[in-house]
């Protein structure tokens, strides 16, 4: 199994999830500005959307899309998963809302072209961060033990420190909690963070 990954980039929350369960995979560095591999192979012609994170199975099928790559290491993983009748369900919720209503206002902040738009940006993140720290059932997303989600959510936490946007104490110290475990410290090192 191989994963494509950007340091920093949300394909951290599927190398901390692998690192967690003590997988056996390769990385495989890619620059997001020239669209190439470590070892120079185009990326448009792995994943033509150009993005990471990529989860390549040994048969050499593809995976795309955060939410799905984590939804599948906690299907194959169900200590990072989330238990119950509607577990998956809930996870699956908690996954779309990091990805299309927190990963995704970042982009906003990223593509401001004015200190107004780069605050109205900061403020939809930050309301966005609000409600996902009223939302904990314990120390993580979902009860006293990391799921997938926590992963995401912690890489969200390193991007909002990176752009000076304040977040609930709540989350801070969750982000503190994240940091030291030692499937994320080997992962820092890894990507060179
Ligand atoms: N829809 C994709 C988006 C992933 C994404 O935004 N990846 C960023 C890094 S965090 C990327 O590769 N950006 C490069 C680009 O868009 O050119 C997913 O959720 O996995």
């Amino acid at each position: 199994m191989k994963l494509y990954y950007a340091p920093k980039a949300c394909s951290l929350a599927d190398h901390i999830a692998l690192q967690e369960v003590g997988a056996t995979f390769d990385l495989v560095r890619v620059d997001l500005a020239t669209k190439r591999t470590a070892s120079g192979v185009d990326f448009i012609d792995i994943n033509p959307k150009g993005c990471v994170p990529v989860l390549e199975f040994d048969d050499g099928e593809l995976l795309t899309e955060n939410v799905a790559i984590l939804d599948w290491i906690a299907a194959e993983h169900p200590q990072l998963g989330v238990p119950g009748e509607r577990g998956r369900t809930r996870l699956i919720e908690a996954l779309t809302f990091i990805s299309t209503e927190l990963h995704h206002s970042f982009r906003h902040l990223l593509e401001a072209r004015s200190h107004e738009e780069a605050d109205e940006a900061k403020a939809a993140i930050r309301k966005r961060f609000h409600y996902v720290s009223e939302t904990f059932k314990g120390e993580y997303l979902f009860d006293n033990h990391p799921s997938v989600a926590d992963f995401y959510l912690f890489v969200m936490l390193l991007w909002a420190e990176r752009f000076a946007v304040n977040v609930p104490t709540r989350l801070t110290t969750f982000k503190e909690r994240i940091k030291v475990r030692p499937a994320v410290k080997i992962a820092f090192a890894v990507e060179g963070i």
